[in-house]
């Protein structure tokens, strides 16, 4: 084999260890949606160039021992496929997830990327495969067309991101169906309604209303709001009450450092009272809530209402989560 060649497979063998590298590194840096769906389609490029790199190594290998020119892209595309295969089982051994949705993207790169450069490919030119230049166009727009979907879930997350920075300092106020990407309940159901009449804070809006149920310990999480609480007084919202007697309810706000202790979150019991509560609370309290710290306002990562063991199942209605 000529130096150069060898030269050429040597860089592409560093460009595939360069990859899955960065693969590695990359994986989950913050426990956060937004990167995790973003590392999840950068299994799309990364696998893209993994394949191209195969495709190099065998159409510089095997130039001769295959005529049909078709060969080295299938070749280039199985190894792709395997290489995501094992990176995952590897995983699977590991404290890290495997996840088959990272194999799918890993082959939707593969294909994206082998597709578009086999309508650029000059050696295709006098093998008997030819192309028209229709034919090249579809085949860009599928692989186009492609990436996007597979991308789909990550541009969405994209979305409801920048929908949330925009609404801040409304931090929740269940009129956007962007918000309900950050919104969860634990043995809870929330439903989206119209204002009750009587919620007179937010007549002709929606509100989110709350089931609690009367096993485990219930809760309502706004995970992720806004992080960045600097520059505020206050934190309010309201919930209505449709219980004949008074309901202790359980806030608890976290920051980033949260380490599963109790201590180291603001936690509040809020009585609420039947009708409408407008709860309002100072963030300097939320600030010197921790016991040997101070909760980081740069970097607010939960919202939480709970209950301890209701006797029965209680609702209650939400609204007008905001910083003042
Ligand atoms: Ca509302």
């Amino acid at each position: 084999m000529k130096f150069s060649k060898r030269l050429l497979i040597v860089l592409l063998v560093a460009v595939i260890s360069t990859a899955l590298i960065v693969l590695e590194k990359f994986k989950m840096p913050l426990n956060i949606f937004l990167w995790r769906y973003i590392f999840d389609a950068g299994h799309i490029p990364l696998f893209g160039v993994i394949s191209i790199a195969f495709l190099g190594i065998s159409q510089t290998f095997w130039e001769r021992r295959f005529a049909n020119p078709m060969i080295h892209y299938i070749i280039a595309f199985i190894f792709a496929g395997l290489l995501g295969l094992v990176t995952e089982v590897i995983q699977y051994f590991t404290p890290r997830d495997a996840d088959l949705w990272d194999i799918i993207n890993d082959g939707i790169g593969a294909i994206c990327f082998l597709g578009l450069y086999f309508t650029f490919d000059r050696r295709l030119t006098g093998s008997g495969v030819f192309l028209s230049r229709k034919l090249k166009y579809i085949i860009r727009l599928a692989v186009v067309i492609l990436g996007l979907v597979a991308m789909m879930p990550t541009i969405n997350w994209i979305g409801a991101y920048l929908s949330r920075n925009i609404r801040f300092p409304v931090i929740c106020n269940f009129e956007s169906n962007w918000e309900q990407k950050f919104v969860f309940t634990n043995n809870a159901s929330l439903s989206i309604v119209p204002s009750p009449e009587y919620f007179a804070d937010s007549i002709g809006n929606n509100v989110g209303r709350i089931d609690f149920n009367k096993n485990g310990q219930p809760n309502f999480m706004i995970v992720e709001p806004y992080p960045d609480w600097t520059g505020y007084d206050n934190l309010s919202f309201s919930i209505f009450s449709e219980n004949p007697e008074t309901i202790n309810i359980e806030l608890q706000i976290n920051d980033r450092q949260y380490n599963k202790n109790n201590e180291n979150r603001f936690n509040k019991l809020l009585s609420i009272n039947p009708g409408l509560n407008k709860i309002t609370v100072p963030l300097k309290e939320i600030t010197n809530a921790p016991k040997n710290r101070q909760l980081d306002m740069h970097k607010i990562s939960l919202i939480a209402l709970s209950l301890a063991q209701p006797d029965s199942n209680i609702t209650i209605y939400l609204d007008n989560f905001r910083l003042k």
